[in-house]
């Protein structure tokens, strides 16, 4: 099972360069790929567009990013992006030591449910020291405590039609004259049940800081930096992304990055 997910990734790395060009040769590995009836290339194809109820089958045996030693930690995880939002909602929030935050997971989910940040602090734990790329060329190696995604989406219920978590946040990363660009990722769901994948409020045995992303971000450990998302407050189960935003997936997507994001 762990080699159809490892070829999944691998395909869909290759799958930039079979889509801008499919004749380009040179990548002897992933030939059969571009054989157009091949069974594997089928199933690989329809790996990120499949419902919950097929990719349960990829959940679990799944790869884990790797993790360091405690000494690996050179510096603070470098703030990126929003770093002090200043939406109404979070400001309220932000006085408020976060008191009356919560998580909501609704969409596709059997009960739309939310959690408060206690409620989430007393769910089973997990801390990771994990390296964060982005894409601007830098990387930071962190300690992340939270509670596995997975679980709290079970709580909910997710509809066996569901194919995509949309992270909806609330920093404003854009501010036009149109109005305030909310940040937004996604994922489809073997991401959101990787056993790494945390509901994180607490970075290098500290709170989360406001700077990173408090009271919760999500780390999806597999992936680039840009599918981190920072002041998480609403998870929605869908099987289409284009109604969001400009329909690639997320804020970053949207502005050209690739959506699978996978390092
Ligand atoms: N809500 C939100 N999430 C976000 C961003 C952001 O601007 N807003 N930036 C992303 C990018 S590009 C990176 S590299 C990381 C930075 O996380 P850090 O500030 O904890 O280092 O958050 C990601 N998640
Ligand atoms: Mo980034």
């Amino acid at each position: 099972m762990s080699r159809l997910i490892v070829n999944r990734r691998k395909f869909l790395v290759g799958s930039v360069a079979l889509g801008s060009s499919l004749a380009m040769s040179g990548c002897s590995q992933f030939d059969f790929l571009g054989q157009r009836g091949n069974p594997v290339r089928q199933a690989l194809e329809q790996a990120n567009v499949l419902t919950y109820r097929a990719q349960r089958a990829l959940i679990g045996d799944q790869v884990l990013a790797r993790e360091y030693a405690e000494s690996e930690i050179r510096q603070g995880q470098r703030p990126n992006g929003s770093t002090d939002p200043t939406t109404a909602e979070y400001l309220f929030l932000k006085q408020a030591n976060f008191e009356p935050y919560r998580l909501t997971i609704k969409g596709m989910v059997d009960r739309e449910i939310s959690f408060s940040l206690a409620e989430l602090r007393n769910m089973p734990a997990r801390t990771q020291i994990t390296r964060h790329d982005c894409v601007e060329g830098w990387s930071c190696i962190a300690k992340w405590t939270g509670t596995p995604l997975g679980p709290v989406l079970d709580q909910a219920g997710v509809k066996p039609a569901a194919r995509y978590c949309v992270y909806h946040c609330y920093d404003n990363i854009q501010r036009g004259l149109s109005g305030d660009i909310l940040y937004y990722t996604s994922s489809d769901l073997v991401d959101a049940y990787h056993p790494q994948t945390i509901l994180s409020y607490g970075l290098n045995d500290a709170v989360l800081p406001v700077s990173n992303g408090a009271p919760v971000r999500l780390r999806i450990e597999r992936a680039l930096g840009y599918k981190q998302p920072k002041y998480l407050h609403t998870i929605e189960l869908v099987d289409d992304l284009s109604p969001f935003g400009g329909g690639k997936g997320g804020y970053w997507e949207d502005n050209g990055y690739d959506w699978y994001g996978g390092i």
